[in-house]
């Protein structure tokens, strides 16, 4: 007996390459799931990166002001952990779209963990920073740190402030060179893939509905339905790793 639930999957993916097939123009949204399997946690959720924190006491501007060190000890810990991970099949599926899409293939990223560029893709719009990078909260100088460990109170070498991690954290703005290229490309793609983000985040979810309203199609890949998922014109169920290579084969 054929198993419906692989039966429906097979024809989603199907439907999926048969649109891609057929358009110039593609935006990709992004989010923490794609980088689920190179062995980084997500946000929310069971085992989330959030467990055991209060989202504000280490991701608003206000935490950072009443006690940079405890922020900075969890961005530290992250900055250590990239280290070690690789970017994977999903990371490097995109790369080989982009290579057939060339100029009408933009990739925005609410990812900071930088793996889409390791693994290669060019056109990336990180729309909520880098963990890489720090910014001077005097000067507004912003670096390239790596992922070197930091001093504990990093400061600047310029004015001697000190330094943040260049991300952006709730109730701040999304960075103005970077976020009016992401609506720009959504606005003009044929289609859009949303792939690994829980939709809960604004304005970054909102891209979803801009999309939709010029008549993108929209493919969501989720391991778990999100409250984007109704509107969404196919949603592909299962891990990015594993269905976007399968997707990327069909073109
Ligand atoms: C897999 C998988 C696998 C797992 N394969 N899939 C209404 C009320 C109150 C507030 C607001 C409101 N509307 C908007 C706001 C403000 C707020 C907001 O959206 N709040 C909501 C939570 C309600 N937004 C902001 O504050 C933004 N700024 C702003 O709006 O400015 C204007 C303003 C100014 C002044 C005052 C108020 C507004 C800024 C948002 C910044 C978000 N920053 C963070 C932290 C970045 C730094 C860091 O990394 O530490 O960005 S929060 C965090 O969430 C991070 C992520 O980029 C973002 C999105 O998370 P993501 O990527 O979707 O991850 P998860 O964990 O949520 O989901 C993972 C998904 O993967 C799940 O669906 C899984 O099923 C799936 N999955 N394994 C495929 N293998
Ligand atoms: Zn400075």
């Amino acid at each position: 007996m054929p198993d419906p639930a692989s039966n429906e999957l097979e024809n989603a993916l199907e439907q999926a390459a048969s649109l891609l097939r057929g358009v110039r123009r593609v935006a990709v949204l992004t989010g923490a799931g794609i980088s689920v399997e190179s062995g980084l946690a997500t946000f929310r959720g069971a085992g989330g990166l959030w467990e055991g924190h209060r989202v504000e006491d280490v991701a608003t501007p206000r935490a950072f002001e009443a006690d940079p060190n405890l922020v900075w000890r969890f961005y530290n810990l992250r900055r250590a952990n990239l280290a070690t991970v690789k970017p994977n099949p999903g990371h490097f599926a995109l790369v080989q779209l982009e290579q057939r899409l060339r100029d009408g293939f933009t990739l925005v990223t609410q990812n900071v963990d930088g793996l889409h560029q390791l693994a290669g893709s060019k056109n990336v719009l990180e729309i909520h920073g880098a963990i890489r990078r720090v910014r001077c909260t005097g000067c507004g100088l912003t670096l390239d740190r790596g992922v070197d460990p930091l001093a504990d109170l990093p400061k600047c070498a310029q004015c001697g402030a000190l330094l943040r991690p260049d991300v952006v954290w709730f109730e701040e703005m999304l960075p103005d060179h970077v976020w009016p290229n992401a609506e720009l490309a959504v606005k003009r793609c044929q289609c859009l893939l949303v792939i690994g983000t829980s939709a809960l985040v604004y304005p970054a979810a909102g891209l979803i509905d801009k999309a939709r309203s010029r008549d993108a199609k929209i493919v969501e890949v989720n391991l778990a339905p999100t409250p984007a998922t109704a509107g969404v014109d196919i949603a592909l169920q299962g891990p990015a790793g594993i269905l976007l290579p399968d997707l990327i084969k069909r073109l």
